[in-house]
Parts: C-alpha cells; sequence; structure tokens
C-alpha cells in the first residue's frame, strides 16, 4: 500500500472523532504471550468468556482468518472541566458519559466505510471491536506506540495520559506498522504476566501503592479478584466483605489506580466528537441512590454503561457505600433494602446496617429470612458484635 493511502486512512478516521490512529501488524506472537499464565492464575475472577475466548485473544488471526494488520484506536474521555462533586458516591469517570460502547461503535461503523472508500476493502476483509470483542486491546496499543503499558496495566498515552478509551479494527488490509514508543530488549520471560509493564515508569509506583484493595500482585498485574472495578461493574453477586471498606464511596468502577498517575499531567483534553458526557450522574446523592426504583432507574441510566449493572448491581453498590459512608440518616433507607426482594441487595444491605451500628432493628426482617447468603451476612454480624 502506497504510504500516502495510509496517511488518508490515518487522517480519515482521526477526522471521524478517533484521537489516536495507529498500525500494528498481524501476527505478532509477543503481544498474547503472558495471557495464558494470568488467566491461570484465577486474575480473570468469574469472567469465564475470558477463558473461553483465550486461544482468539492471544491470536487476531483467529478471530479474522487472514488479518494483515491492526488498526488500533484511541478516545480521550478526560474530563477536565468537571472536578468530583464533594459528598456525592463517586463513579468512575468513564461512567460520566453515555456508554461508549454505543457511540464509539457508531464511529466504527463510519470507520469501516472509510476503508471501504478509501482502500477498496470488502465488508468481510475487517471487524471492529470496543472493548467486548477478543481483542487484547492494551497490548496491541502499546505495541503500535499509541501508548505505553503502565504499572497500573493501563495503556498511558504520553498526549492523553490514562483517559483513553481503546478500539481496534481487524483487517486483510496490509498497513505498514507504526514503531512501539521505544524498543527495549525482550523481557526475560515475555510469558510472565505484566512482562511488558512500566515502560515509561521509572521508579514511580504510585498506583500499586494507592490501590484500596491491594490489587496488583506484581507491578502490571491485575488480579480481578480484589479490583474494585470488577466487583462493582463485572461480578453481579456478593461482594467479599473484607474487600468492601476498600470500596469506599466508588458506587460504580474505580480510577484510584489511573488518578494518581504522573502522565496525566501532560493529558489534553480530547476532541469528545465520539462521546457525550453525562456529567448530571455525579450529582446523584446516595440518598437517591438508596430510593432507586425501577422505573427511575431506567430514566436515568437509560444511555450509560451503568445499565448494563442493572438496578441490584447498583443498590448492593449502594448499600456498601452507605455503610462505609457511617451516616446513621441512611438506616431507613437500608432497612427497607433489608427486605429487596433480590437476595444480592438483601445482604449487602443487612452488612451496612450493622456497620451502621443499627443491626438490632433488624429482628422481624432476619425472623423470616431464608436465604442462605443473606443468613451467612447476618451470621457473620452477629460473630463479629460478639467478637467485639
Ligand atoms: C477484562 C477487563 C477488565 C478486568 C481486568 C483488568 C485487567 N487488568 O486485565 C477488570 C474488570 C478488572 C477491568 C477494570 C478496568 N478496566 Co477494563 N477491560 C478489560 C478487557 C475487556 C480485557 C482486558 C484483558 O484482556 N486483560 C487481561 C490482561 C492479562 O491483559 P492486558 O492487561 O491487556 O495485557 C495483555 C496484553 O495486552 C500484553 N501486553 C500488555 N502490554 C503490552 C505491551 C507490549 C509491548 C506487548 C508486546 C504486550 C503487552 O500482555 C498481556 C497478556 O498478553 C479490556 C478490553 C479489551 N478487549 O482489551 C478492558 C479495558 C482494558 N478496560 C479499560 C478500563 C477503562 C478499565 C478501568 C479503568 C475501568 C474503571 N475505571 O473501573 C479498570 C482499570 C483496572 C486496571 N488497572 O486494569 C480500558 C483501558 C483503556 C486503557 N487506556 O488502558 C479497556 C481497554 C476497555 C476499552 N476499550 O477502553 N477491566
Amino acid at each position: 500500500m502506497a504510504s500516502a493511502l495510509h496517511e488518508e486512512v490515518r487522517a480519515g478516521l482521526r477526522d471521524l472523532g478517533f484521537d489516536e490512529v495507529r498500525f500494528a501488524a498481524l501476527p505478532d506472537a509477543d503481544v498474547g504471550a503472558s495471557l495464558g499464565a494470568w488467566l491461570d492464575a484465577g486474575h480473570h475472577a468469574d469472567m469465564a468468556w475470558m477463558e473461553r475466548t483465550r486461544d482468539k485473544r492471544a491470536d487476531p488471526t483467529q478471530v479474522l482468518p487472514g488479518a494483515r494488520s491492526i488498526i488500533l484506536l484511541g478516545v480521550n474521555y478526560s474530563l477536565p472541566d468537571a472536578p468530583p462533586v464533594a459528598e456525592r458516591p463517586r463513579w468512575a469517570r468513564y461512567a460520566l458519559h453515555a456508554d461508549y460502547h454505543d457511540t464509539i461503535r457508531a464511529g466504527l461503523v463510519e470507520a469501516g466505510r472509510v476503508l471501504e472508500r478509501l482502500a477498496g476493502v470488502g465488508p468481510d476483509d475487517y471487524r471492529y471491536y470496543v472493548d467486548t470483542g477478543p481483542v487484547l486491546e492494551r497490548g496491541w496499543a502499546a505495541r503500535s506506540g499509541l501508548g505505553f503499558t503502565g504499572k497500573n496495566a493501563m495503556l498511558i498515552s504520553r498526549t492523553h495520559g490514562n483517559w483513553l478509551f481503546l478500539a481496534s479494527i481487524l483487517t486483510r488490509l496490509a498497513l505498514p506498522a507504526d514503531p512501539p514508543i521505544r524498543r527495549r530488549p525482550p523481557p526475560a520471560d515475555p510469558a510472565a504476566p505484566g512482562a511488558h509493564a512500566g515502560l515509561l515508569c521509572g521508579k514511580c509506583t504510585r498506583c500499586l501503592e494507592a490501590c484500596p484493595t491491594q490489587a496488583f500482585p506484581s507491578p502490571g498485574v491485575v488480579d480481578s479478584r480484589r479490583c474494585v472495578s470488577y466487583h462493582t461493574i463485572e461480578n453481579k453477586g456478593i461482594i467479599p466483605r473484607e474487600l468492601r471498606p476498600g470500596i469506599g464511596d466508588r458506587v460504580y468502577g474505580c480510577d484510584t489506580c489511573l488518578e494518581v498517575c504522573p502522565w496525566n499531567r501532560f493529558a489534553q483534553e480530547g476532541r469528545r466528537l465520539l462521546l457525550s458526557v453525562r456529567h448530571d450522574l455525579r450529582d446523584l446523592s446516595l440518598a437517591e441512590l438508596l430510593a432507586l426504583t425501577p422505573e427511575r432507574f431506567a430514566v436515568v441510566f437509560r444511555g450509560t454503561a451503568v445499565k448494563r449493572l442493572k438496578l441490584s448491581g447498583l443498590l448492593r453498590n449502594a448499600c456498601i457505600v452507605a455503610g462505609n459512608a457511617g451516616d446513621r440518616a441512611h438506616l431507613p433507607a437500608l432497612q427497607l433494602l433489608a427486605q429487596h426482594p433480590l437476595p444480592v441487595v438483601r445482604a449487602h444491605a443487612v452488612w451496612a446496617v450493622f456497620r451502621l451500628g443499627g443491626g438490632a432493628t433488624l429482628a422481624s426482617a432476619r425472623a423470616v429470612e431464608a436465604d442462605p447468603l443473606v443468613l451467612a451476612e447476618y451470621a457473620a454480624e452477629e460473630s463479629r458484635a460478639v467478637a467485639g
């Protein structure tokens, strides 16, 4: 492909709103080399879909046979004009936009047309993904020089910091590979988890130390079983009791290992052409969240990523935040939630009520409780009270 053409493709995709457009060549066994060890260590927790798609994730040519290139796309989602609202539950910054899976996907549909128009590829010669596809987006992005993998496992960009959504297009088109940020000698064991992490981190370990639940067994390696983001978003069941205090006021996701990264200092504001900001979520009080009805949940979270968590997951998280907040004004709402139809909500409400010193008020709810998970919460709290 003539070099002018690939630059035309790059410019065409940038015009659609992608802040970064980089190319990497396929195949490249290095990128997926350490996935197996990460999965074998159980770091994916209950995300069984990662295990099921292990081979495809390690090798994009199994996703699109004959693929010769992967186009890595970055969308800056920083919100410099919007500091967190005090005394309100905290949301992962990415959730303060209309669901990026939808908005970026719309951009990817257009990106496909750009490829067809400029490079003459057919609709079967490419496949695009944002987040949910079996593609190691961060490794490929690092490979293409879009950024480097930090000790926090994030793809960090020198111009956008940590605040970058990634998307990818696998294509049978041969595109000239962009160079990685800096070539370094291959890691001693490229199959070790985190083998590629920390290229431009120097001695900094702020992210590893700031993690509220100690989810990094080593630099660049997240153990999802301890990660607040995993538990508040992906885990649909009971959140381990020992991790709940570390969740603090985070009602959805966690940005702590991103926020403390010094590279954010250099982050420029994005164009947000593929995003639609939902700052209003940050104004929601904890009391409003604890009182959410199915109807109100559907209205407030329509079009956001939070919708995927469902009302039960959000109420569960809100109970934990309330238990951590220590404000007894939330007791009446929590007592009601201790009688919620779903055991997952009841269990966390029971925990929170006990944390606020109101355990005795649940006597009648406890008397009719039959679910083993909820009974386990009562038992744990009662024995804690006896021990304490
Ligand atoms: C599963 C998943 C999670 C899990 C597991 C996280 C993890 N660390 O793997 C959980 C639920 C915990 C999670 C949390 C978050 N996630 Co997430 N997640 C994913 C998902 C779907 C797969 C990631 C994966 O494959 N993990 C397995 C590990 C082993 O793979 P890996 O870290 O990518 O590294 C592999 C390769 O990339 C390679 N590699 C890494 N660097 C390099 C460099 C070179 C040069 C080479 C050769 C190879 C290489 O080594 C590894 C194995 O081979 C991706 C989307 C996707 N399809 O990629 C989003 C994704 C990684 N998540 C994202 C985000 C935003 C988050 C959160 C910030 C959300 C939040 N605020 O709560 C947190 C951050 C937690 C963290 N520090 O990682 C973004 C990250 C964007 C970025 N700039 O990095 C992604 C890319 C989604 C997107 N499309 O934008 N996530």
